[in-house]
């Protein structure tokens, strides 16, 4: 991984990145819905707020009326604490929320909003708070009530020191492994319409795990042959960049490509190496991890949008990639950071494939079915149609296949 890459504090990284869209973008952000107050005042609160942090010229709010419809369609109730913050904000793909508390006594309400960034080391900490108080006419006036602190907050990330260390696996030789956190919650599996083992249906992921934010590179795979002599278990007996030279002559090898031509067995091996390297758990995602890890909160075709035109700004697909594959990275991340969920490589996930699978599986921590012929790919490639690169697209191999549009990418705990 480029060394100025590893550096980067992950919070600061999610703002420039959004910043550097152009010069008067903002950073988005949502204003969650307020404690302590309901109907019209919150109603009427809730937007001076928006208006306030819009006025500083940094933050830009989502609707408000789209928050709430968002609320409403998962019935839900403002934030009862730090971690339902950071859910919400992750569901409403932005990098920070805005949530808050009212007390009213007589004629003064009493705020206290907290801004977060889920993006960085500690998410559950807020960035800043203010503590407006007034009667609701004196807040809800244009610049009522100084929340100049909240854009302030944001702003100071952007040329802050790099900070604490983003979440970093150190695989030897000053090769890194760059992990995003991916919270416990529910989610719909699957997208009703599509193929027929894509069945929507509702699970549960117990508990938050970390993900690498990009397919394994060839650098952090070469790390793995060169300090076990790791022999491969494949159809291409264990040469994998023999196989891979005979299948793509003038296949880029640099070491910020995703590995390819690894089999789910070899996959498995290196996962066994990190966790023997970091003292960590690490392997292959369940595939329920990795929808839920794909999905970054939303429910659309892909984490960008439906469209597959919304595909070509997060993934390589045939119809940028140039038939090719490309430096992991590259593209838009989802809200959770990660990077080519969509395309690029095909990713090994730990499952057997079961085709009707969906119809019976456990609603909590699905681990797939107790055996199977193949082993289940997901995310699409390069080389394929948007619709194979779908969040809900599945796909198998038998676990010794190798060839040069399937890689992976490890969950850590
Ligand atoms: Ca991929
Ligand atoms: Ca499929």
């Amino acid at each position: 991984m480029h060394a100025g890459l590893r550096l980067l504090f992950f919070a600061a990284a999610t703002a420039m990145a959004v910043l550097s869209a152009g010069a008067d973008a903002g950073v988005r952000c949502a204003v969650l819905p307020l404690k302590g107050l309901s109907g019209s005042d919150e109603a009427t609160l809730r937007q001076a707020i928006a208006a306030e942090l819009q006025d500083g010229g940094l933050l830009v709010p989502l609707d408000i009326r789209r928050v709430d419809q968002g609320f409403a369609a998962r019935s839900l109730q403002a934030p009862a604490g730090e971690a339902q913050c950071i859910a919400d904000g992750q569901w409403l793909a932005v990098p920070f929320v805005v949530s808050g508390s009212a007390e009213t006594t007589g004629s003064t309400v009493r705020l206290r909003l907290a801004i977060h960034s889920l993006y960085g080391a500690r998410p559950a900490e807020p960035l800043a708070v203010v503590e407006p108080a007034g009667s609701l006419g004196a807040l809800s006036k244009r610049g009522g009530m100084n929340l100049g602190r909240l854009g302030a907050a944001v702003s100071a990330l952007r040329t802050a020191d790099p900070g604490p260390a983003p979440s970093v696996i150190h695989l030897g030789r000053g090769v890194t492994l760059e992990l995003c956190r991916v919270p416990a919650g529910d989610f719909v599996m699957g997208e009703d319409g599509s193929e027929a083992d894509e069945h929507a249906h509702a699970v549960r992921i117990a508990r938050d795990f970390c993900m690498s934010r990009y397919e394994i590179t060839n650098e952090q795979y070469q790390r793995f042959l060169d300090d076990t002599g790791y022999q491969g278990v494949d159809q291409a007996d264990g040469d994998y960049l023999k196989h891979m030279r005979s299948q793509v002559r003038s296949a880029p090898r640099g070491p910020e490509y995703p590995v390819v031509c690894v089999s789910w067995l070899n996959a498995r091996a290196f996962g066994a190496w990190v966790s023997m390297v970091s003292g960590r758990a690490a392997r292959l995602p369940t595939e329920a991890e990795w929808e839920r890890a794909c999905r970054g909160g939303t429910r659309t075709r892909f984490y960008t949008g439906d469209q597959d035109a919304d595909l070509l700004r997060a993934g390589w697909c045939g119809q940028n990639s140039e038939q090719t594959l490309h430096p992991v990275g590259k593209l838009e991340p989802n809200a959770y950071g990660l990077h080519d969920m969509h395309g690029n490589v095909w990713e090994w996930c730990q499952d057997w494939y079961g085709q009707s699978y969906y119809e019976t599986s456990p609603v909590t921590d699905p681990q797939g079915p107790e055996t199977g012929s193949g082993r289940v790919l997901r995310g699409g490639s390069w080389f394929l149609m948007p619709r194979y690169c779908r969040s809900a697209n599945r796909d198998f191999r038998q676990q010794q296949f190798t060839n040069y549009v399937i890689g992976f990418r490890l969950v850590v705990l």
